[in-house]
């Protein structure tokens, strides 16, 4: 049965839906005369208010995200047919019948769900707070709301509120109980852009209908859960659908419920002079609204100084925020290291976990949190409540955060030299590794900064954390210019009669100028000739700020007429540094491979820099 039959043949639902929309009205929350767009959110907060207000997610920096649903069980596969992506998409990718995907309800029964257990788990793994869906797109409500009687959990075999144990878990633990609550509604009969699956809805939606039901919802989940940290909107991309004004007037009404709620960028709200000018791409076509920025699997590549982001990433390969049994997990390595780089660029990591239908966390995701939380016990203090780098680039691989007289280098990969410069002029009183606090390491200072002595072997195989004491905020030495601007270019063909693409734009010092390789050639490199053997360490590589082609990279340098790999990697994106071991040569080569099948466009390799630096 749908809400709306219920809504129209039960005048009890139907009169409950016009009771929350004049409350609302009462409350100031009212559809039509709200103020223009242009009018900012309620946010009547001064600048140290909204600052306090935010502290607590500033310095948590690593959030757990849980996507869990009815789609859990389905977990990427219905019917023999499968989904790689997006398991919790698995009714619209397959377009399955609201009819069908509703028999869902009648098998959700998550015996195993413990909440305590999974917040101390997370805990423990140094998570600070933790965002749970309470509905995805598919409508259904992990909470006995009462704006409809047969989309939530009340009906399932378990019948138990799977929000109010996980509430009070997060209470118990000191944790942040924080919610992701989707707009979008495939199920509601309201919604305003209905989707064809939805063989249940008759008749013309109703918006005012669906955003009395959304507000009463969201009244529920703000009254009955204690304090909400967070909320998450999502699903607000329609503009059809869901206008800048409505997307207003949400965050006012939700700010009402909770004043000191973080919002992120997803209420559909679009500022009229959004504070980013990034191009529509994935979560950054998302304009400044909210609290925070929300970046999906991305990390802005030098951060977002003086704005609040969050990253959010999954555990499953690609991208299956939902369970999916068909696909593996990204490794812990990868995950660490992109919880320090967001961390020491100044933002959060949101990393999401897709728990089973019967409420088990994977062991895959289990051993990952465990691992989290054997790097958190020694290192976490370089992580909580820290700020980000102050250095624009580092001579060595790994990343650096900072508290007030204390620098916290990550060490990705161990210097064979035993020695790691950290380019500042301050005074150090003291260097140490985290791992061993009561070992004073030796600094010798010079005019290129502060040489460090390192043990042999690092102490952590991934990420070892060296503390730097200094006097006074960090003074950075700024990092040496390129030694390959302006040298001689070659590159493994052009395209022919394009001006804006040629070779010399390799290592003219801009990102918007770019050197592209012949249409569709999906393959190509370009060559820096430095005139004689130079010491390099580092390179500096991009596609530019609106191109993300590349699936694999490869820098090789000549020695003896030989080309050697000096460093590889996958995405390149609008900037990315790779720091080495020096190598010695004249000649250096960037290879680019693009992620494009044969024939498709935009299948030529794109370069706007490739700089070389010595040490
Ligand atoms: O469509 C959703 C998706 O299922 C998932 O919830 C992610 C989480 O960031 N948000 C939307 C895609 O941007």
């Amino acid at each position: 049965m749908s809400i709306r039959r219920k809504t129209r043949t039960n005048s009890g639902l139907f009169l409950k839906s016009l009771i929350i929309a004049f409350t609302m009205v009462g409350a100031g929350v009212s559809f039509a005369a709200a103020a223009a767009v242009d009018d900012p959110p309620s946010l009547h907060e001064t600048k140290a208010e909204q600052d306090a207000r935010m502290q607590w997610f500033r310095d948590a920096k690593f959030g757990m995200f849980i996507h869990w649903g009815l789609y859990s069980q389905l977990a990427g596969e219905w019917q023999g047919q499968t989904v790689t992506g997006g398991a919790e998409w698995i009714q619209q990718y397959l377009g399955i019948p609201s009819s069908q995907y509703s028999s869902l309800v009648k098998t959700w029964n998550p015996t195993k769900f413990n909440a305590r257990e999974w917040v101390r788990l997370m805990k423990a793994a140094g998570v600070k707070y933790i965002c749970i869906t309470t509905k995805h797109h598919d409508g259904f409500c992990l909470w006995p709301t009462k704006m409809n009687n047969d989309w939530n959990i009340k009906i399932t075999p378990g019948g138990k509120d799977l929000l109010k144990p996980l509430a009070a878990a997060c209470r118990e633990e000191g944790v942040r109980f924080c919610i992701y609550h989707s707009v979008m509604d495939w199920h509601h009969p309201d919604w305003p852009k209905r989707p064809q699956f939805n063989d249940y809805a008759k008749g013309t939606p109703d918006k005012a209908l669906f955003k009395a039901y959304l507000y009463g919802q969201l009244k529920e989940l703000f009254s009955n859960y204690g304090s909400i940290g967070m909320v998450w909107f999502d699903g607000t991309w329609d503009r059809e659908a869901w206008t800048s004004q409505d997307g207003k007037e949400l965050e006012d009404y939700t700010r009402s419920l909770q004043p000191s709620v973080i919002l992120d960028n997803r209420s559909g709200y679009v500022p009229p002079q959004p504070k980013l000018g990034f191009g529509v791409a994935n979560s950054y076509g998302y304009v400044f609204a909210g609290d925070y920025i929300s970046p999906e699997g991305e990390v802005p590549p030098t951060g977002l100084p003086g704005i609040d982001w969050e990253t959010c990433q999954t555990m499953q390969l690609p991208n299956n925020w939902g369970y999916n049994r068909l696909v593996g997990f990204r490794s812990f390595e990868d995950l660490l290291h992109q919880l320090i780089d967001v961390t020491s660029k100044g933002g959060n990591m949101l990393l999401n976990i897709g728990p089973t239908a019967e409420g088990e966390i994977l062991p895959q995701a289990r051993r990952c949190l465990e691992k989290f939380a054997a790097w958190m016990k020694i290192n976490k203090e370089s992580i909580h409540g820290t700020t980000a780098s102050p250095f624009e680039v580092l001579p060595f691989d790994g990343r650096c955060t900072q508290k007030p007289g204390k620098l916290y280098l990550q060490v990705f990969a161990w210097p064979k030299s035993g020695k790691l410069l950290v380019p500042v002029t301050n005074k150090v009183s003291r260097v140490y590794l985290l791992s061993n606090p009561r070992e004073a390491l030796v600094a010798v200072s010079s005019k290129r900064g502060v040489e460090l002595s390192l043990p042999a072997v690092p102490p952590d195989p991934i990420a070892s954390v060296v503390v730097v004491d200094i006097e006074g905020p960090a003074a950075v030495i700024a990092p040496p210019a390129p030694i390959s601007q302006g040298m001689p270019v070659t590159v493994s063909a052009e395209w022919q009669g394009r001006d804006t693409l040629k070779k010399e734009h390799v290592n003219d010092g801009k990102t918007d100028t770019i050197w592209a390789g012949p249409e569709n050639s999906r393959e190509g490199w370009a060559q820096i000739d430095l005139g004689e053997e130079r010491s390099v360490s580092r390179v500096l590589v991009s596609e530019g700020s609106e191109f993300k082609r590349c699936r694999k990279f490869s820098v090789q340098s000549e020695i003896d007429g030989q080309w050697k790999p000096v460093a590889t990697g996958t995405s390149i994106g609008a900037q990315k540094q790779v720091v080495f071991e020096p190598v010695k040569a004249r000649r250096f080569r960037l290879t680019v491979t693009v992620d494009k099948p044969a024939g498709m466009p935009d299948g030529e390799p794109v370069i706007a820099e490739f700089q070389l630096f010595g040490e």
